[in-house]
């Protein structure tokens, strides 16, 4: 049995813009083209719920947007924003499951019990355990996952769960904003049967109204070789290339020499790096990167390379704090700056 989430955030790029600026707060937001008074060219990104009460909604000109909701507050949006965000959330996400497919910026697919291709037995709910457990607790996992990204970003998300990932995006797109929606392999009929055919990804405007002319509305009057293949859908998720190098880092929330932090961090970056290395299909490394940015950005990389290739993680975690060390007095930091970020890398990655 397969049990596969889908993570979509809600009103994205909307959302990050609200929760930044506070007098955004609670407005009906347009992100998109500059709107130039009802003139402007280009669409509509995304719109926040506020904004979608006036109809305003993505891939609608911007003109028109304007029309519809002449008070909303356009923003020009930033994308490099929206794909740090996206990095921090699907690094949570990876925290809970072991096998993420990134599906678009603001989206991902995850298994949460599972014997996917090329990973025997990645089983994150513990066995033995009935179906019906397994589904509780994959909720209940969704639900962790739901509550670290609020708490750490502030931000809501819909999750769908489903037996496969057709199901589980359908599922997440339920219930939204702020949705956890449990479909379980036993459940999935009853739930697919009468929504409305629109709501199958893959059936977009033009292959909609194809179906309407033939009267078919709802998801139970598609043809059966099409219905049967939502129902069973087996789609593989697409995981990540296998990575030459793994790194990680943090920037810190407020500059700080505090060596109690720095060393703290580390032994963590060294901890996540240690879980991707993992999962990925690599055995051994023979480099060991150890990144630091000052809080003026100047930027310094120190590195080790093995003659042998390494698999033990405690050199990784020694090796660091070797090449740390001298940053914490004169001879690597001679005007006692402040520390902006820390990183650790692992190279030179061999199966
Ligand atoms: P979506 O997940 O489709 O939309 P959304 O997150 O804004 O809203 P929802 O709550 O319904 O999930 O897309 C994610 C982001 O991708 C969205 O915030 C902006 C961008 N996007 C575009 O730039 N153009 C588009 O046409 C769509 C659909 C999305
Ligand atoms: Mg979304």
């Amino acid at each position: 049995m397969r049990i596969v989430g889908h993570l979509d955030m809600d009103a994205f790029f909307a959302a990050v813009e609200e929760r930044d600026r506070e007098w955004l707060h609670g407005k009906p937001i347009v992100v998109g083209a500059d709107p130039k008074g009802g003139e402007g060219r280009g669409v509509v990104s995304t719109a926040n719920y506020k904004a979608r009460e006036y109809g305003v909604h993505s891939a609608m000109p911007i003109s028109k947007a304007f029309k519809l909701c002449p008070r909303c507050i356009f923003l020009a949006g930033n994308f490099k924003k929206y794909t740090e965000v996206s990095d921090r959330i699907m690094k949570i996400l990876r925290k809970f499951s072991q096998v993420v497919e990134t599906a678009g910026v603001d989206e991902a697919y995850f298994i949460l019990t599972s014997d996917v291709q090329g990973l025997s037995e990645v089983r994150l709910l513990k066995p033995p355990k009935s179906d019906f457990e397994l589904w509780k607790e994959a909720k209940k996992i969704a639900k962790k996952i739901k509550d670290e990204i609020l708490e750490k970003e502030k931000l809501t998300c819909s999750i769908g769960i489903g037996p496969n990932k057709l199901i589980a995006k359908i599922a997440s797109d339920f219930k939204k904003p702020d949705g956890l929606t449990v479909v379980t392999g036993e459940g999935a009929e009853n739930f697919l049967k009468f929504l409305p055919i629109r709501k199958v990804p893959g059936i977009g405007p033009k292959t909609e109204a194809k179906f309407l002319e033939k009267g078919i509305k709802i998801v139970k009057d598609l043809p059966s070789d099409l219905y049967e293949r939502i129902l069973h859908d087996d789609t593989p998720l697409v995981i990540e290339r296998e990575a030459k190098s793994i790194g990680e880092e943090e920037t810190f929330e407020n500059d700080t020499r505090s060596s109690v932090l720095l060393l703290e961090t580390l032994g963590e970056l060294c901890r996540e790096a240690r879980q991707r290395f993992d999962i990925s299909k690599q055995k051994t490394f023979r480099t060991i990167v150890l990144k630091v940015r000052f809080h003026d950005f100047e930027t310094k990389t120190r590195s080790r390379t093995f003659q042998k290739p390494a698999s033990d993680f405690k050199i990784l975690k020694s090796e660091v704090l070797r090449l740390f060390l001298p940053f914490l007095d004169r001879r690597e930091n001679p005007k006692n700056k402040l520390f902006r970020l820390v990183g650790v890398r692992i190279e030179k990655l061999e199966q």
